[in-house]
This record gives structure tokens, sequence and C-alpha cells, in this order.
């Protein structure tokens, strides 16, 4: 088993229930278990400003999956939920599921790069993730915590 922590993400129709239940979809995947949800948080959208606020909370999952055969369960979960994929970067979504990081992976090809390559910029990624694993280090890009420090991550709300 590996442990790897998975984003979640949603700023269309119900955001709050659409994590909630990818939460229970990670449970549910082959060879796969939740083992920490973390809070969730209202987040100012990042990078295309005119959208809704998002949901945003991060998983930490133990899977015995491949790289890249949990990234065909997160896009399989991400239909499930309706989401539509109309070409727009950044753009609002129903639920949105990347793989941060897997416990001594590292790596980059068409379809995955490892860690996440934008971490360190999202405050909407790094405030959950330090919620569950404030020393984590992520190869290349520095501890989870310091990371936080260096980033204004004033916006992010925590919900109840
Ligand atoms: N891909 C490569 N590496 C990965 C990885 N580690 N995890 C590829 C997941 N996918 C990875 O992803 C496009 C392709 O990236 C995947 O099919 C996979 O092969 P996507 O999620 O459809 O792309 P995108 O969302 O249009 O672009 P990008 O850069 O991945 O955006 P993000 O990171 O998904 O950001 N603001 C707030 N507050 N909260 C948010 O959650 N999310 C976004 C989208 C923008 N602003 C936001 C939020
Ligand atoms: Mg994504």
């Amino acid at each position: 088993m590996t442990t790897a922590f998975v984003a979640l993400g949603s700023n269309l129709g119900d955001a709050r229930g659409y994590v909630l239940g990818a939460f229970d979809a990670l449970d549910r995947l082959p060879q796969t278990h939740l083992v920490e949800r973390s809070p969730l948080y209202l987040t100012p959208p990042w990078g295309v400003l005119d959208q809704p606020a998002f949901v945003n909370a991060v998983a930490r999952i133990d899977t015995a999956l491949s790289p890249h055969d949990l990234l065909d369960a997160l896009l399989r979960i991400e239909r499930e939920a309706g989401r539509v994929r109309d070409g727009e970067r950044w753009g609002p979504r129903t639920l949105d599921l990347d793989v941060l990081h897997m416990e001594g992976v590292t790596m980059s090809d068409d379809r995955l790069t490892l860690p996440h390559p934008r971490i360190a910029q999202r405050a909407f990624v790094l405030q959950p993730l330090n919620d569950l694993a404030p020393d984590l280090l992520l190869p290349g890009q520095g501890r989870v915590n310091d990371m936080l420090a260096a980033i204004d991550a004033a916006g992010c709300e925590r919900l109840p």
C-alpha cells in the first residue's frame, strides 16, 4: 500500500455535496481506502477569477493502484459527478480530483506529473493539506507548512 494525497474541488451546483460524495467514492475504489479527510474550505477562485467560490479539501488514502490507474479512477469519479470538459482551463467544474502526491513517486509523462506541479502557489490546496500532513516534504517543492507560511491563505474560510 502507498500513501497518497488527493485534492478535491467543486464550484458548481451542490459543491459541498460533490466533495463529500467524492470522499466516499475514493473509499470505494478497488485496493484503496480513505484514511483521513481534511476539513472543507470555501476558497476564492484562483487562475480564472470570474467564477464562483470553490469548496476544497484533501484526502489521505492508502492505495495499491498504480499512479496511472489512480488517475483513471479519479477521472471516472469526476465523470460520474457530471463533470463536462469544455476545454476551458481552470474553469468552473462540478468536481475536480487531482493527485497531489504519492509516497516515493516522482514522475512526469504526457498524462501525469507527480508531485502535482502547482501546489506551492495554491492556498486552496496547501491549507487542507497542512491540516493532514504539515511535515510532508514534496520532492522538488518543499515542506507543506513552509510553503503555506510563504503564501496568503487568508481568503480560505473553514466550513463548519
Ligand atoms: N494531470 C497531470 N498531472 C496530474 C495530477 N497530478 N493530477 C493531467 C491530476 N491530473 C493530472 O486536468 C487536466 C489533465 O491534467 C488531466 O486529464 C491529467 O491527465 P484538469 O483538472 O482537467 O485540468 P484543468 O483543471 O483545466 O487544469 P489544471 O491546471 O489541472 O487545473 P487544476 O489544478 O485542476 O485547477 N480555485 C480554487 N479556489 N479552487 C480550485 O479547486 N481549481 C482550478 C483548476 C482553478 N482554480 C481553483 C481551483
Ligand atoms: Mg484536475
